[in-house]
Protein backbone atom coordinates (compact mmCIF):
# COMPACT_ATOMS: atom_id res chain seq x y z
CA UNK A 1 0.00 0.00 0.00
CA UNK A 2 3.33 2.16 0.15
CA UNK A 3 2.10 5.46 -0.79
CA UNK A 4 -1.05 5.06 -3.20
CA UNK A 5 -0.16 7.35 -5.51
CA UNK A 6 -2.38 6.37 -7.93
CA UNK A 7 -5.60 6.45 -5.68
CA UNK A 8 -4.62 9.44 -4.31
CA UNK A 9 -4.48 11.19 -7.72
CA UNK A 10 -7.63 9.45 -8.59
CA UNK A 11 -9.56 11.42 -6.03
CA UNK A 12 -7.56 14.56 -6.74
CA UNK A 13 -9.27 15.29 -9.70
CA UNK A 14 -12.03 17.55 -8.90
CA UNK A 15 -9.62 20.22 -8.11
CA UNK A 16 -6.98 19.52 -10.39
CA UNK A 17 -10.34 20.54 -13.32
CA UNK A 18 -10.50 23.24 -11.51
CA UNK A 19 -7.31 24.74 -12.74
CA UNK A 20 -7.32 23.67 -15.91
CA UNK A 21 -10.81 25.96 -16.11
CA UNK A 22 -8.43 28.76 -14.99
CA UNK A 23 -8.81 31.63 -17.06
CA UNK A 24 -5.48 33.73 -16.26
CA UNK A 25 -4.82 35.78 -19.33
CA UNK A 26 -1.78 33.48 -20.72
CA UNK A 27 -4.23 30.62 -20.67
CA UNK A 28 -7.39 32.67 -22.26
CA UNK A 29 -4.71 33.80 -25.13
CA UNK A 30 -2.82 30.49 -25.71
CA UNK A 31 -6.86 29.42 -26.41
CA UNK A 32 -7.96 31.98 -28.29
CA UNK A 33 -5.02 31.47 -30.56
CA UNK A 34 -5.19 27.70 -31.39
CA UNK A 35 -8.77 28.39 -31.82
CA UNK A 36 -8.12 30.78 -34.64
CA UNK A 37 -6.66 27.85 -36.85
CA UNK A 38 -9.07 25.28 -36.03
CA UNK A 39 -11.90 27.23 -37.74
CA UNK A 40 -9.66 27.56 -40.91
CA UNK A 41 -8.52 23.72 -40.60
CA UNK A 42 -9.48 20.07 -40.41
CA UNK A 43 -7.96 19.32 -37.00
CA UNK A 44 -6.10 15.01 -36.26
CA UNK A 45 -5.91 14.54 -32.97
CA UNK A 46 -3.12 12.54 -32.30
CA UNK A 47 -1.66 10.08 -29.66
CA UNK A 48 -0.59 6.56 -28.10
CA UNK A 49 -2.34 4.66 -25.65
CA UNK A 50 -4.47 6.65 -23.30
CA UNK A 51 -3.67 9.88 -25.20
CA UNK A 52 -4.76 8.50 -27.85
CA UNK A 53 -8.25 7.10 -26.38
CA UNK A 54 -8.55 10.76 -25.00
CA UNK A 55 -8.21 11.87 -28.61
CA UNK A 56 -10.82 9.45 -29.98
CA UNK A 57 -13.00 11.45 -27.26
CA UNK A 58 -12.10 14.36 -28.15
CA UNK A 59 -12.44 14.40 -31.79
CA UNK A 60 -16.10 13.89 -31.86
CA UNK A 61 -16.87 15.97 -28.53
CA UNK A 62 -14.85 18.75 -30.74
CA UNK A 63 -16.67 18.38 -33.78
CA UNK A 64 -20.28 18.71 -32.35
CA UNK A 65 -19.45 21.58 -29.91
CA UNK A 66 -17.57 23.58 -32.83
CA UNK A 67 -19.45 22.12 -36.32
CA UNK A 68 -16.13 22.22 -37.74
CA UNK A 69 -14.10 18.60 -38.83
CA UNK A 70 -11.79 16.41 -36.70
CA UNK A 71 -10.69 12.81 -36.12
CA UNK A 72 -8.49 11.00 -34.17
CA UNK A 73 -5.26 9.28 -35.33
CA UNK A 74 -2.48 7.15 -33.05
CA UNK A 75 0.71 8.52 -33.45
CA UNK A 76 2.05 5.17 -35.18
CA UNK A 77 -0.47 5.54 -38.19
CA UNK A 78 0.59 9.47 -39.21
CA UNK A 79 4.30 7.43 -39.08
CA UNK A 80 3.46 5.05 -41.61
CA UNK A 81 0.29 6.01 -43.92
CA UNK A 82 0.15 9.99 -43.32
CA UNK A 83 -0.94 9.79 -47.09
CA UNK A 84 -4.21 7.76 -45.86
CA UNK A 85 -5.05 10.70 -43.21
CA UNK A 86 -4.09 13.85 -44.83
CA UNK A 87 -4.18 14.89 -48.65
CA UNK A 88 -2.93 17.67 -49.18
CA UNK A 89 -1.64 18.47 -46.03
CA UNK A 90 0.03 22.16 -46.02
CA UNK A 91 -3.44 23.22 -46.87
CA UNK A 92 -5.71 22.42 -44.41
CA UNK A 93 -4.65 20.34 -41.37
CA UNK A 94 -3.99 21.13 -37.85
CA UNK A 95 -2.47 18.78 -35.94
CA UNK A 96 -3.02 18.42 -32.15
CA UNK A 97 -0.76 16.03 -30.16
CA UNK A 98 -1.61 15.09 -27.11
CA UNK A 99 0.58 13.35 -24.88
CA UNK A 100 0.86 13.17 -20.80
CA UNK A 101 4.65 13.24 -20.97
CA UNK A 102 5.68 14.97 -24.28
CA UNK A 103 8.46 12.32 -24.67
CA UNK A 104 6.83 9.16 -25.80
CA UNK A 105 8.68 8.50 -28.95
CA UNK A 106 5.92 7.73 -31.77
CA UNK A 107 3.85 11.17 -30.72
CA UNK A 108 7.16 13.15 -30.44
CA UNK A 109 8.26 11.41 -34.30
CA UNK A 110 4.42 12.27 -35.35
CA UNK A 111 4.66 16.24 -33.86
CA UNK A 112 8.03 16.25 -36.32
CA UNK A 113 6.65 14.98 -39.28
CA UNK A 114 3.40 17.06 -38.77
CA UNK A 115 5.21 20.18 -38.66
CA UNK A 116 8.19 19.13 -40.64
CA UNK A 117 7.59 16.96 -43.51
CA UNK A 118 3.90 17.56 -43.97
CA UNK A 119 4.15 21.23 -43.27
CA UNK A 120 1.19 21.18 -41.04
CA UNK A 121 0.78 23.60 -38.08
CA UNK A 122 0.79 21.60 -34.95
CA UNK A 123 -0.21 22.01 -31.19
CA UNK A 124 0.96 19.90 -28.38
CA UNK A 125 -1.54 19.23 -25.45
CA UNK A 126 0.66 17.97 -22.11
CA UNK A 127 0.77 18.31 -18.86
CA UNK A 128 4.78 18.78 -19.12
CA UNK A 129 5.33 22.39 -20.18
CA UNK A 130 9.47 21.61 -20.62
CA UNK A 131 9.11 18.56 -22.99
CA UNK A 132 10.24 17.58 -26.49
CA UNK A 133 6.94 17.79 -27.60
CA UNK A 134 6.04 21.07 -26.80
CA UNK A 135 9.55 22.63 -28.06
CA UNK A 136 8.97 20.86 -30.93
CA UNK A 137 4.81 22.11 -31.20
CA UNK A 138 4.26 25.62 -32.65
CA UNK A 139 1.68 26.00 -29.71
CA UNK A 140 0.87 24.44 -26.94
CA UNK A 141 -1.72 24.10 -24.16
CA UNK A 142 -1.12 23.07 -20.85
CA UNK A 143 -2.12 21.14 -18.10
CA UNK A 144 0.34 20.94 -16.16
CA UNK A 145 -1.48 20.92 -12.80
CA UNK A 146 -2.70 16.92 -14.23
CA UNK A 147 0.70 15.75 -14.61
CA UNK A 148 1.09 12.55 -12.32
CA UNK A 149 3.63 10.36 -10.40
CA UNK A 150 1.65 7.01 -11.22
CA UNK A 151 2.34 5.04 -14.41
CA UNK A 152 -1.38 4.41 -14.86
CA UNK A 153 -2.70 8.20 -16.66
CA UNK A 154 -5.91 8.98 -14.73
CA UNK A 155 -6.60 12.52 -14.06
CA UNK A 156 -4.15 13.31 -17.16
CA UNK A 157 -6.85 11.47 -19.33
CA UNK A 158 -9.62 13.50 -18.24
CA UNK A 159 -7.61 16.80 -17.68
CA UNK A 160 -6.27 16.44 -21.22
CA UNK A 161 -9.66 15.70 -22.71
CA UNK A 162 -10.99 18.41 -20.70
CA UNK A 163 -8.49 20.91 -21.78
CA UNK A 164 -9.78 20.00 -25.70
CA UNK A 165 -13.29 20.56 -24.74
CA UNK A 166 -12.06 24.08 -23.40
CA UNK A 167 -10.51 24.21 -26.70
CA UNK A 168 -13.48 23.82 -28.53
CA UNK A 169 -15.69 25.90 -26.19
CA UNK A 170 -13.37 28.85 -27.18
CA UNK A 171 -13.71 28.32 -31.02
CA UNK A 172 -17.42 27.98 -30.61
CA UNK A 173 -17.68 31.29 -28.99
CA UNK A 174 -21.48 30.40 -26.89
CA UNK A 175 -20.55 31.08 -23.41
CA UNK A 176 -22.99 28.45 -22.46
CA UNK A 177 -20.66 25.41 -23.55
CA UNK A 178 -17.86 26.87 -20.90
CA UNK A 179 -20.77 27.52 -18.21
CA UNK A 180 -21.40 24.01 -18.92
CA UNK A 181 -17.77 22.60 -18.42
CA UNK A 182 -17.05 24.91 -15.28
CA UNK A 183 -19.69 23.21 -13.29
CA UNK A 184 -17.35 20.21 -14.18
CA UNK A 185 -15.52 20.26 -10.68
CA UNK A 186 -18.78 21.15 -8.59
CA UNK A 187 -20.36 18.20 -10.07
CA UNK A 188 -17.33 15.92 -9.67
CA UNK A 189 -17.23 15.71 -6.37
CA UNK A 190 -20.86 14.31 -5.66
CA UNK A 191 -19.67 11.81 -8.43
CA UNK A 192 -16.86 10.81 -6.26
CA UNK A 193 -18.98 10.46 -3.55
CA UNK A 194 -21.29 7.93 -5.48
CA UNK A 195 -18.63 5.93 -6.94
CA UNK A 196 -16.32 5.79 -3.67
CA UNK A 197 -19.33 4.08 -2.36
CA UNK A 198 -20.59 1.71 -5.57
CA UNK A 199 -16.75 1.10 -6.96
CA UNK A 200 -15.73 -1.35 -3.85
CA UNK A 201 -19.14 -2.63 -3.59
CA UNK A 202 -19.23 -3.97 -7.15
CA UNK A 203 -15.45 -5.33 -6.66
CA UNK A 204 -16.22 -7.46 -3.80
CA UNK A 205 -19.99 -8.79 -5.35
CA UNK A 206 -17.87 -11.97 -7.44
CA UNK A 207 -14.83 -13.24 -8.92
CA UNK A 208 -14.87 -11.70 -12.26
CA UNK A 209 -13.31 -13.45 -15.09
CA UNK A 210 -13.89 -10.42 -17.73
CA UNK A 211 -14.98 -6.59 -18.25
CA UNK A 212 -16.31 -5.39 -20.94
CA UNK A 213 -16.83 -1.51 -21.84
CA UNK A 214 -19.52 -0.25 -24.47
CA UNK A 215 -20.04 3.53 -25.57
CA UNK A 216 -21.42 5.30 -28.90
CA UNK A 217 -19.99 8.61 -30.14
CA UNK A 218 -17.69 10.35 -27.92
CA UNK A 219 -18.32 7.30 -25.09
CA UNK A 220 -15.84 4.91 -27.30
CA UNK A 221 -12.91 6.78 -26.31
CA UNK A 222 -13.57 6.35 -22.82
CA UNK A 223 -14.90 2.96 -23.29
CA UNK A 224 -11.51 2.29 -24.34
CA UNK A 225 -9.64 4.18 -21.88
CA UNK A 226 -11.82 2.07 -19.23
CA UNK A 227 -10.90 -1.28 -20.99
CA UNK A 228 -6.83 -0.42 -20.40
CA UNK A 229 -7.31 0.86 -17.03
CA UNK A 230 -8.91 -2.49 -16.01
CA UNK A 231 -5.98 -4.24 -18.04
CA UNK A 232 -2.96 -2.30 -16.39
CA UNK A 233 -3.90 -1.77 -13.07
CA UNK A 234 -5.98 -5.36 -12.33
CA UNK A 235 -4.30 -7.57 -15.53
CA UNK A 236 -7.94 -8.27 -16.17
CA UNK A 237 -8.78 -9.19 -19.38
CA UNK A 238 -10.69 -6.32 -21.00
CA UNK A 239 -12.45 -5.44 -23.75
CA UNK A 240 -14.10 -1.81 -25.52
CA UNK A 241 -16.56 -1.71 -28.18
CA UNK A 242 -19.16 0.54 -29.79
CA UNK A 243 -22.49 -0.50 -28.41
CA UNK A 244 -24.35 -1.75 -30.80
CA UNK A 245 -21.41 -3.20 -32.20
CA UNK A 246 -21.44 -6.36 -29.28
CA UNK A 247 -24.36 -7.83 -30.49
CA UNK A 248 -22.08 -8.98 -34.05
CA UNK A 249 -20.21 -11.37 -32.25
CA UNK A 250 -18.72 -10.57 -29.30
CA UNK A 251 -21.75 -11.55 -27.28
CA UNK A 252 -20.99 -15.10 -27.80
CA UNK A 253 -18.62 -14.62 -24.95
CA UNK A 254 -20.72 -13.19 -22.32
CA UNK A 255 -21.30 -15.26 -19.11
CA UNK A 256 -21.85 -14.83 -15.53
CA UNK A 257 -18.66 -13.73 -14.62
CA UNK A 258 -18.79 -10.77 -17.04
CA UNK A 259 -19.35 -7.12 -16.05
CA UNK A 260 -20.14 -5.54 -19.12
CA UNK A 261 -20.28 -1.48 -18.41
CA UNK A 262 -22.61 0.40 -20.71
CA UNK A 263 -21.92 4.68 -21.08
CA UNK A 264 -25.82 5.60 -21.93
CA UNK A 265 -25.46 8.40 -24.91
CA UNK A 266 -28.30 10.67 -25.28
CA UNK A 267 -28.86 9.62 -28.95
CA UNK A 268 -28.06 5.88 -28.20
CA UNK A 269 -30.34 5.70 -25.07
CA UNK A 270 -33.69 3.99 -26.72
CA UNK A 271 -30.79 1.19 -27.73
CA UNK A 272 -28.39 0.95 -25.42
CA UNK A 273 -30.95 0.03 -22.85
CA UNK A 274 -32.39 -3.06 -25.18
CA UNK A 275 -29.02 -4.37 -25.35
CA UNK A 276 -28.61 -4.11 -21.62
CA UNK A 277 -31.60 -6.10 -21.38
CA UNK A 278 -30.59 -8.24 -23.86
CA UNK A 279 -27.27 -9.45 -21.99
CA UNK A 280 -28.68 -9.33 -18.71
CA UNK A 281 -31.33 -12.18 -19.84
CA UNK A 282 -27.79 -13.96 -21.48
CA UNK A 283 -26.37 -13.92 -17.97
CA UNK A 284 -24.03 -11.06 -17.91
CA UNK A 285 -23.83 -8.24 -14.83
CA UNK A 286 -24.74 -4.64 -15.70
CA UNK A 287 -23.05 -1.40 -14.92
CA UNK A 288 -24.16 1.41 -16.20
CA UNK A 289 -23.04 5.01 -16.03
CA UNK A 290 -26.03 7.31 -17.10
CA UNK A 291 -26.91 10.70 -17.14
CA UNK A 292 -30.31 9.41 -15.54
CA UNK A 293 -31.42 5.71 -15.10
CA UNK A 294 -35.54 6.50 -15.67
CA UNK A 295 -36.81 4.84 -18.29
CA UNK A 296 -35.99 1.34 -16.89
CA UNK A 297 -32.33 1.70 -16.94
CA UNK A 298 -32.08 1.75 -12.99
CA UNK A 299 -34.21 -1.34 -13.19
CA UNK A 300 -32.62 -3.40 -15.39
CA UNK A 301 -29.09 -2.86 -14.42
CA UNK A 302 -27.12 -4.69 -11.21
CA UNK A 303 -25.63 -1.39 -10.59
CA UNK A 304 -26.13 2.27 -11.50
CA UNK A 305 -24.35 5.09 -11.13
CA UNK A 306 -26.62 8.29 -12.17
CA UNK A 307 -24.58 11.08 -12.82
CA UNK A 308 -27.73 13.83 -12.39
CA UNK A 309 -25.34 16.47 -14.16
CA UNK A 310 -27.95 18.38 -16.27
CA UNK A 311 -25.49 18.18 -18.71
CA UNK A 312 -25.26 17.81 -22.59
CA UNK A 313 -23.51 14.18 -22.99
CA UNK A 314 -20.53 15.91 -25.02
CA UNK A 315 -19.48 18.20 -22.02
CA UNK A 316 -19.99 15.59 -19.08
CA UNK A 317 -17.95 13.11 -20.61
CA UNK A 318 -15.10 13.26 -17.77
CA UNK A 319 -18.02 12.71 -15.10
CA UNK A 320 -18.14 9.07 -16.19
CA UNK A 321 -14.14 8.05 -15.63
CA UNK A 322 -14.21 8.24 -11.62
CA UNK A 323 -16.35 5.00 -11.13
CA UNK A 324 -14.45 3.37 -13.84
CA UNK A 325 -10.87 4.21 -12.28
CA UNK A 326 -11.76 3.47 -8.30
CA UNK A 327 -13.74 0.00 -10.18
CA UNK A 328 -10.02 -0.61 -11.50
CA UNK A 329 -8.46 0.07 -8.20
CA UNK A 330 -10.76 -1.70 -5.79
CA UNK A 331 -10.66 -5.00 -8.17
CA UNK A 332 -6.59 -4.62 -8.54
CA UNK A 333 -6.16 -4.20 -4.73
CA UNK A 334 -8.47 -7.10 -3.89
CA UNK A 335 -6.72 -9.60 -6.49
CA UNK A 336 -3.81 -8.44 -4.30
CA UNK A 337 -2.40 -6.55 -7.17
CA UNK A 338 -0.51 -3.10 -6.18
CA UNK A 339 -1.09 -0.31 -9.01
CA UNK A 340 0.98 2.08 -8.39
CA UNK A 341 3.64 -0.87 -9.89
CA UNK A 342 1.71 -2.24 -12.86
CA UNK A 343 3.39 -5.02 -14.66
CA UNK A 344 5.62 -4.61 -17.31
CA UNK A 345 4.87 -0.73 -17.34
CA UNK A 346 6.85 2.25 -17.51
CA UNK A 347 5.30 5.71 -17.06
CA UNK A 348 6.67 6.76 -21.24
CA UNK A 349 7.42 4.40 -24.15
CA UNK A 350 10.77 5.79 -25.55
CA UNK A 351 12.16 3.72 -28.06
CA UNK A 352 16.14 3.68 -28.93
C1 LIG B 1 1.02 7.35 -23.19
C2 LIG B 1 1.25 5.93 -22.66
C3 LIG B 1 0.25 5.52 -21.58
C4 LIG B 1 0.46 4.11 -21.06
C5 LIG B 1 1.90 3.71 -20.83
C6 LIG B 1 2.92 4.47 -21.62
O1 LIG B 1 1.89 8.27 -22.68
O2 LIG B 1 1.15 5.07 -23.75
O3 LIG B 1 -1.07 5.58 -22.05
O4 LIG B 1 -0.25 3.94 -19.87
O5 LIG B 1 2.27 3.63 -19.50
O6 LIG B 1 2.54 5.79 -22.07
P1 LIG B 1 1.90 9.83 -23.04
O7 LIG B 1 2.32 9.98 -24.46
O8 LIG B 1 0.55 10.37 -22.79
O9 LIG B 1 2.93 10.38 -22.07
Amino acid sequence: MADDVTLKEILSQPEVWKSILDRSDDREAAFTTVAALCFKKETAFVGCGTSYYAALSAASAFTRVTGAKSRALPASDILFYPDHAFQNPAAGYLGIVISRSGTTTESVLAARKIKSELGMPACAVSCRPDSELVRICDHALLAEAADEKSVVMTRSFTSMLLTVQRLAAACSQNGGVLKELESLPHLGTDVFKKAATLAPEIARDRDWSSFVYLGQGPYYGLACEAMLKMKEMSLSISEAYHALEYRHGPMSMVNDRMLITFFISDRGRKEESLLLKEMKKLGAKVLTVCENGGGGIRESSDYCLELNSGLSDSARLILCMPMIQLLAYHWARLKGIDPDHPKNLTQVVQLS
